[in-house]
């Protein structure tokens, strides 16, 4: 393990003595601190210049934010620790080690801008080698994904034998780097302290005793509105000083040796393994929200002039030369030499090459592995007879379960959480058997604490958005998170984290980072109960969501080869399971072996038929085949019955096969008709196979409202076998 001592990690060209007086820094150090607050401050100014030129489109600075910055950037450890930062954190990008040329290759939009090839806006970090993780642009997204990523750390120090390469799945393409005292540094601005996910994941961070360094970096606004709006009171310190296990700390950003001392002692804190660190530093914000931005609109001249008298970087100045650290001569030989190294990093950034236009499809998914190969298609063990009859056929309920213990078994980096997942958290009830365990209001994690312990499968507090959060920043550092979403319709809170974070950290970064987490949700109705918070769909939300797998499988065979599947590769994976079919007569098989898998993409023909084709996945599947089999009976018509079983990808050569052979088509999904599923793809049979078509493409699907409770009213709003069938005999007579 190394060593927990903090020294700044400035390597003095002429050795001079660390002094007391400067918190044992050198004055050497003291420079090199200055050289990167002018540095950061010079980049913002070419930038600016850059944005009024139109060379550049955007422009958001770190000016007035660089002491607390350049301070705690000397102090931590790039490439070891790990990094959540905001977009005002230049001073410690730079600090790191992050180049001038590197930042403005991204302000460009260059192809070779490290943080996302052009696909973000300036300033919004990223440097793999640096461990700086891909940030986006909504204000407090980072939180939770850092503790996930402190999470990691602990779990790979605790099982380090998880961290090996293992060949044939998404762990082949995933190196884990893990130390044992590495601090995980998340920041942000006063303003953004109003977000439910940070006060989220301070409580995490505070239960778990993370090893987290928090910075919030109070300017006193959010774009116009002053920090006492956002904050009760004006003061974030005063709110969030009751979380145990914290060490607290207030400083005047602005004030390069007081942030110092105090980060040293909050990173000796964090790296010892004491807890996590706040540190609340009180800067200032000289160049308005941002170039699209004039604070003159809403603060007056005097606020402002107060302001300026507090720049950072002026009073580092003047320290310095009071000090006799360095003479006036050779400032500004410094500043000549700064200004023509930011020149000529923004002269090499102008002049350098864009992304190809066509390359907007990258790294949506992953590059190396495809979960449609057929690497991800083998056979189910069959049973002998003798067995097939005594083991039984098992439920969907059973099979997920059975995969989910198998691929724990197999791969040490799965871990499994979410609301009510574990069997027992008080894990002396289990122990001294006094209680048998929950495991998942379904039961479909039951048994699974009990055979892997409760590092591996735990509840996590009543929080979605932290569910999802903590597990993308545990798959960004190569953890395969396979967590639960207790109903479909409680999946909102972690909507931020399914559409902005998630699906979209591969594409950002370029292939930087990558989050092949597993997103298991219940869903649907047919409950004969369930209403408006317990039965509702929405799987299309998903499938519009570029960079997500979408999964819905309708039986337990599909179920069991599809999990694997979604766990063994390497994209992020929303897998819906229905509640009414979990324990379904309907679809039952016996277990098919620890290695059974389906490929994304490959429809099932349920049923072959040459007259109409139904195309439709889910609860649907049942009903869709009762109504088939009806037409069979009493028109003697032959249906054939597609279940996509994924969603995206979906197999459209299945569906474009069919419908070439029976000129009819009908989709059928129980979410709501409008907007839905459905009518994308009758679209593209509308549009793609149009001379094909006997008869206009039909939809049936739930009506455009919510489930109601009272079991006849939810009949008449979901579809049913006889809507199926209506739908079926109009086509037929077409
Ligand atoms: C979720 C979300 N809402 C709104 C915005 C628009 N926005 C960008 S920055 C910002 C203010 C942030 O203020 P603060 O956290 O104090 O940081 P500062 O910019 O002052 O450093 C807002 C409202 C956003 N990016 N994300
Ligand atoms: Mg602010």
């Amino acid at each position: 393990m190394a060593t927990t001592k903090t020294e700044p990690k400035i390597t003095a060209a002429v050795p001079v003595e660390p002094q007391e007086k400067y918190c044992g820094l050198t004055p050497q150090h003291l420079i090199e601190i200055y050289r990167l607050m002018y540095q950061s401050r010079k980049i913002d100014d070419r930038e600016i210049m850059l944005k009024r030129q139109q060379k550049i489109f955007f422009q958001i600075s770190g000016a007035g934010h660089e002491a607390l910055l350049v301070a705690a950037g000397i102090l931590l450890r790039p490439g070891y620790d790990w990094f959540y930062p905001y977009y005002r954190d230049r001073g410690l990008c730079l600090a790191l080690g992050y180049t001038p040329l590197e930042m403005l290759l991204q302000a460009v939009g260059a192809a070779d801008d490290v943080a996302s090839g052009g696909r973000q806006m300036p300033s919004h970090w990223s440097h793999p080698k640096l461990n700086i993780v891909t940030g986006s642009s909504p204000t407090g997204t980072q939180f939770l994904q850092a503790v996930g990523c402190a999470e990691a750390s602990r779990y790979f120090n605790h099982h380090p034998g998880a961290a090996t390469k293992v060949e044939g799945d998404y762990r082949q393409f995933k190196d884990v780097n893990f130390h044992g005292d590495e601090v995980v540094y998340v920041s942000c601005g006063d303003g953004t302290t109003s977000q439910g996910e940070f006060w989220e994941s301070l409580n995490s961070a505070s239960n778990l005793k993370l090893p987290m360094l928090f910075v919030v970096e109070d300017n006193e606004y959010a774009i116009s509105v002053p920090v006492e709006v956002n904050t009760a009171g004006g003061n974030i310190s005063k709110l969030v000083q009751d979380f145990p296990n914290f060490h607290f700390a207030e400083v005047d950003g602005t004030d390069v040796l007081a942030s110092y001392a105090i980060f040293k002692t909050a990173i000796e804190y964090v790296r010892g393994g004491h807890g996590p660190a706040f540190v609340h530093g009180h800067v200032i914000r000289p160049y308005s929200h941002s170039l699209s931005d004039d604070e003159k609109l809403y603060r007056p001249e005097a606020e402002r002039k107060l302001e300026i008298e507090r720049d950072p970087i002026t009073r580092f100045r003047k320290f310095l030369l009071s000090e006799g650290i360095i003479d006036e001569a050779k400032l500004n030989e410094m500043a000549l030499d700064l200004t023509d190294q930011v020149q000529d990093a923004a002269d090499k950034a102008v002049a350098a090459p864009f992304p190809k236009p066509d390359t907007y499809m990258q790294y949506l998914y992953s590059p190396k592995l495809d979960p449609t190969s057929p690497k991800f298609e083998t056979e189910p063990i069959r049973p002998s007879l003798p067995n097939r009859s005594a083991g039984g056929e098992k439920t969907m309920a059973d099979l997920i379960n059975a995969c989910l213990k198998d691929e724990m078994k197999r791969d040490q980096r799965i871990v499994i959480f979410g609301e009510d997942v574990a069997d027992c958290s008080r894990e002396e009830y289990l122990r001294e058997k006094q209680v048998k365990g929950k495991g998942g209001v379904f039961k479909l994690t039951t048994g699974l604490q009990s055979a892997f312990g409760a590092d591996r499968v735990f509840n996590s507090p009543l929080a979605e958005a932290s569910i999802v959060g903590r597990a993308t920043g545990m798959a960004t550092r190569g953890l395969k998170p396979v967590v639960e979403i207790q109903f479909f319709d409680y999946i909102w809170p972690a909507m931020h984290q399914l559409r902005n974070e998630l699906p979209t950290i591969r594409w950002r970064s370029n292939n930087g980072f990558s989050c092949p987490a597993v997103i298991r949700v219940a869903i649907g109705g047919y409950l004969t109960g369930g209403a408006i918070y317990h039965s509702q769909c929405g799987e299309s939300i998903f499938t519009h969501t570029p960079g997500m797998r979408v999964v819905f499988p309708s039986n337990a065979l599909d179920a069991n080869g599809l999990l694997r599947t979604a766990i063994r590769c390497d994209d992020p994976v929303m897998f819906l399971e229905h509640k009414r079919l979990y324990r379904e007569t309907f679809g039952r098989a016996p277990y098919p072996g620890p290695d059974y898998m389906i490929p994304f993409g490959k429809a099932k023909v349920v049923r072959a038929g040459h007259d109409i084709t139904v195309i439709t996945y889910g609860a649907l599947v049942p009903r869709a085949l009762q109504a088939a089999q009806r037409m069979e009976r009493e028109h003697n018509a032959s249906v054939e019955l597609i279940d996509l079983r994924t969603l995206n990808p979906y197999d459209w050569e299945a569906i474009a096969n069919s419908v070439s052979k029976t000129h009819r088509v009908l989709v059928a999904h129980e979410d709501t008709l409008s907007w839905g599923y459905g009518a994308e793809i009758a679209a593209r049979i509308a549009g793609d196979l149009f001379d094909e078509l006997d008869a206009p493409v039909k939809r049936v699907a739930a009506k455009d409202t919510f489930v109601a409770y009272q079991p006849q009213v939810e009949d008449e709003i979901l579809p049913q076998v006889n809507d199926v069938y209506k739908a079926l005999v109009e086509l037929a007579g077409y």
